[in-house]
Parts: C-alpha cells; structure tokens; sequence
C-alpha cells in the first residue's frame, strides 16, 4: 500500500505545548477565577495521563481538591472555567509564545511538495490548533484536509476515535496512512485505529512505553541537527533525520 496519508498529533508533536503553553494557561485561568490552585511542571506532568483539558480539571477536582465546594453545575463551571485557559493559550500563541518543534515544518512542507494528504489528529480544542497552525507554523491551516480536534468524538486518546473520525472524513484506509505522535496515550489511539506510527518524544513523555512504534525518535532533526533513532529494522539505512523518504521506506516495510 503506497503512502498517501500523514496523520498528525498537536500537542508536544508540533509543538512543545504543554509546559510553557498549556500549563501557563490553566494557571491564568485558575488566577482569573479566583481559585488557589498551582499546576506546576511535576504536577502537570502527572496531570497530562488525563487527556482532554476539561477532563483533567475534574480529575484534578476529585483527586486532590477534598475540601473545593463543588457548584451545583460542575460540569458548567469547568466548561466555563476551560474556555477562560482556551483564551489565554490562544493569547500567548498569538503573542509568539510556542515554537514549531525542529523539522516539523520542513517534513511538512515535503509532505505537501510531494503531493501527500495532510491531516490533524488531536485532543485538544480546535482554537487551540487553529492558533498555533497560523503563527508558529506560519500559516499552513489550510494545508491540512481535516483537522480533528476536541469534542467532535465521543472518546478522546487513547481511544482510536479521532483517528478513525479523521480517516473516515478522507475516505481513507489505515494501511495508507502514517500518524506522528508523541506520548503514551496517543500511539495507543492510533495504533487502536491501525496506523503505522513514528513517535518524536519530549520531556514529559521520553519515559513512556512506546511498543507497537514503528520508530522512535527525541525530535524529527535537520540536516545539520542529528536526531536520535531507537529503530531495530534496517529501513533508517544511515539516516540522521526524518524525511520523507524514510518515512515511505518506514511504510513500506511494515
Ligand atoms: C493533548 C491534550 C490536551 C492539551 C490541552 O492531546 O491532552 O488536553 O493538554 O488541550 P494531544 P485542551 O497531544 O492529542 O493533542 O485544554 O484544549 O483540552
Ligand atoms: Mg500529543
């Protein structure tokens, strides 16, 4: 099956998001309410096996918040309290706050060069994406064919719904597709919905379980910015970065 299809994750994937984008935000949002409550890095790194932010506030609230008097509306007030975090991370993307992680732009640009459907596969709120693919990736929101974001599935990672949604959208199979990830809770998503997946880590996930990956590595590199590849097969064939090219032989090899 020839490679037509690559399916990307947003948050630590695109972009380091989560420490100094997503973190910040919740905070601000906390302050802004009125609420006392700090995620800092160690906390949120805990936090982050909860997807979906709206999720991992009420999983905060009952894990850890004993004595929070509860609203009668819970589920309103952390809607509420969510779309408050949604403008500050969209602020702060906006203010240049969030860097494209190294080679994610030049892989993408191949991508679209080469004639390859493009697409989002996320959790998080699709401002969020919107934001970030108009400033830090300069504008490329309409390269991508679908962009599934958020609440559009019933089931969030590492349930394979947004996965399939995406692939259903583009009438696509999962043989001829390739997801990019990089946590735990996202290749057991794609994986549940049969993609090869590359994984490109980050410090909240480089101790993550990756079984099942079809390549792992700590950035997708450059040229003259070498990644490192934890790969058993021969397919790399001496590669120093994620291309194109070995992104085909990856799939041609599974
Ligand atoms: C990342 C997430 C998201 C973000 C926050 O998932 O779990 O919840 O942390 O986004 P992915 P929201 O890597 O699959 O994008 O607050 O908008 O939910
Ligand atoms: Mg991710």
């Amino acid at each position: 099956m020839p490679l037509e299809a690559l399916l990307f994750d947003v948050d630590g994937t695109l972009a380091d998001t989560e420490r100094d984008g997503h973190r910040i935000a919740y905070n601000a949002a906390f302050a802004e309410a009125g609420l006392d409550w700090d995620w800092t890095v160690s906390l949120y790194g805990e936090l982050l096996a909860i997807t979906g932010g709206k999720e991992r506030i009420l999983h905060y609230i009952e894990t850890q918040c004993p004595n929070f008097q509860r609203p009668p509306d819970l589920k309103g007030y952390i809607a509420d309290l969510h779309d408050i975090k949604t403008r500050h991370f969209t602020q702060l993307v906006h203010r240049g706050g969030i860097a494209a992680r190294p080679g994610v732009k030049r892989l993408l640009f191949e991508a679209r060069q080469a004639g390859l459907r493009l697409a989002i596969a996320t959790t998080t709120t699709p401002e969020n994406v919107q934001a970030l693919l108009n400033t830090s990736f300069d504008g490329v929101e309409d390269w991508f064919e679908v962009i599934g974001a958020g609440d559009v599935v019933p089931n969030k990672k590492p349930a394979a719904d947004i996965y399939s949604y995406v692939m259903e959208k583009m009438g696509l199979h999962p043989d001829r597709c390739l997801a990019l990830e990089d946590s735990f809770n996202g290749l057991q998503s794609s994986l549940a919905a049969g993609v090869q997946t590359l994984i490109s880590y980050n410090a909240y996930t480089q101790d993550h379980d990756f079984s099942g990956a079809a390549l792992v590595v700590d950035h997708l590199g450059e040229p003259d910015m070498p990644c490192q590849m934890t790969y058993t097969g021969t397919v790399s064939n001496g590669a120093t970065y994620v291309d194109l090219e070995l992104l085909k032989r990856l799939h041609g090899a599974q």
